[in-house]
């Protein structure tokens, strides 16, 4: 990656004329690649078996060692976490209303709308970014069925208490963790919780399999359900018993998967490095706050969220996603606008944001910044100084921007 200049002033900004600091874009989810001959081995042989798909060595090879790593009785592995969502929530039975949060990735609201089920947005914790389980009980009505939490950035959810909560009012619980891959919660691994859990392995995740997804559970009788209707509800060659869909992963996803597995150690090795170097400098800058990881559970770092308190830096988030663009940096502004505020929800439900003032907060206050085998010391170095020159020329770039 080629650069310039180190930026201590202001003229040195690209917003306000300076050289970018980067030749070529920075981004958050620059695929994480392994090992390039062990995975075009793996095709090769693919290609030689002449076998591509359906429930092929190479899936059956990837699901029995995810269940492994995670401790987990079953992983049916899908072409998306999309696909992996809308099949588990069939699986379960969900129907009617089902809480969620707003503050997520829109896929988990449309995996349920896209089945005519109502998400029913909580509000989530801003300590954590996750549900709040203490606003779930009021959001449950005689409608609801089920609740979906989200492990967002990795970090579990309260799972304790979201688990008393669905026993307690009769209602089915699963999560998405599409970001919590390689993570743990009180010792054990990410994919146990509630009835099932979802991971996403796409192209911009940490780890990833092109496209691709799981689902995990230890209910024998969800699994074999969800396997069916990931295959159109077949049961045998020619007996469907179900509903089904087609959510099935490639080969080729799998040998990416099997490959990107062996590497998934120096994958979380160099994220959390990342981490540790972005939170030294970062938390040095008044208004920035990198997110928190627990160090002590397992961990995969995959999302540097860093959330701006205008007030104290005197920009807002948006100026400073502007100034980094310029820069050739694009930190993204996961989950803005918040799910309630995009169609077809905002439409549907034009008051939500009254109940949900932590993520209309959090939606326009938090950044993603690069991380990833694309990123080394250097470049997170000068995106903090980016970042620092901004912020110690807020004035000035506040009377650019308005100009
Ligand atoms: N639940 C949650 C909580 C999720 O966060 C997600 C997905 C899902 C469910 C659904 O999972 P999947 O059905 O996708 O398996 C990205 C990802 O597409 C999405 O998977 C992810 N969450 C979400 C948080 O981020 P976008 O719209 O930001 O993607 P895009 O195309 O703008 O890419 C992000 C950056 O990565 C860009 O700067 C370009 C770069 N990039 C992207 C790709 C695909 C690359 O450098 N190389 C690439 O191959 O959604």
């Amino acid at each position: 990656m080629a650069m310039v200049v180190m930026k201590s002033d202001i003229d040195d900004l690209a917003l306000l004329g300076g050289d970018p600091a980067f030749s070529e874009p920075l981004h958050v989810g620059r695929p994480n690649i392994g090992d390039r001959t062990a995975l075009l081995s793996r095709i090769n042989d693919l290609l030689d078996r002449r076998w591509l798909s359906n429930d092929g060595p190479f899936v059956q090879e990837f699901e029995q060692r995810i269940a492994d790593l995670l401790g987990v009785k079953h992983c049916i592995a899908m072409c998306n976490a999309t696909v992996a969502l809308e099949i588990a929530i069939r699986a379960l039975g969900l129907h009617g209303e089902v809480i969620v949060p707003s503050f997520t990735f829109i896929a988990t609201a449309h995996a349920l709308q896209w089945q005519e089920i109502t998400p029913v947005f909580c509000d989530v914790d801003p300590a954590t970014h996750n549900l709040d389980p203490a606003k779930v009980e009021a959001m449950i009505t005689p409608r609801t069925t089920g609740i979906i939490g989200v492990h967002v950035w990795g970090r579990p959810c309260a799972i304790e208490a979201l688990s008393e909560i669905a026993q307690r009012r009769g209602l089915k619980l699963m999560f998405d963790a599409a970001h919590a891959f390689g993570c743990s919660h009180c010792g054990q691994m990410i994919g146990n919780f509630g009835e099932a859990e979802v991971f996403s392995f796409h192209a911009t995740k940490f780890f990833n399999t092109f496209e691709g997804g799981a689902v995990t559970t230890n209910d024998d009788e969800l699994a074999s359900r969800i396997r069916r209707m990931r295959n159109f509800g077949f049961a045998g060659y020619d007996e469907v018993v179900c509903l089904g869909t087609n959510g099935k992963m490639s080969e080729i996803s799998a040998a990416m998967g099997l490959t990107n597995l062996q590497s998934l150690d120096e994958f979380i090795r160099v994220n959390q490095r990342n981490y540790r170097q972005y939170q030294q400098e970062i938390n040095r800058l008044p208004g920035l706050s990198l997110i928190h990881y627990d160090e002590s559970e397992k961990c995969n770092y995959q999302y540097m969220a860093v959330e701006v308190d205008p007030q104290m830096t005197g920009l807002h988030r948006d100026v400073l996603i502007k100034v980094l663009k310029a820069e050739n940096v694009l930190a993204r502004r996961y989950f803005w606008p918040g799910c309630h505020r995009m169609e077809p929800y905002r439409s549907l439900f034009p008051d939500a944001y009254l109940s949900l003032p932590q993520t209309e907060k959090l939606a326009g206050r938090i950044m993603i910044l690069p991380t990833g085998t694309a990123v080394g010391e250097p470049e997170i170095e000068i995106i903090c100084d980016i970042l620092r020159t901004a912020i110690a020329n807020a004035d000035g770039i506040r009377k650019w921007v308005i100009a």
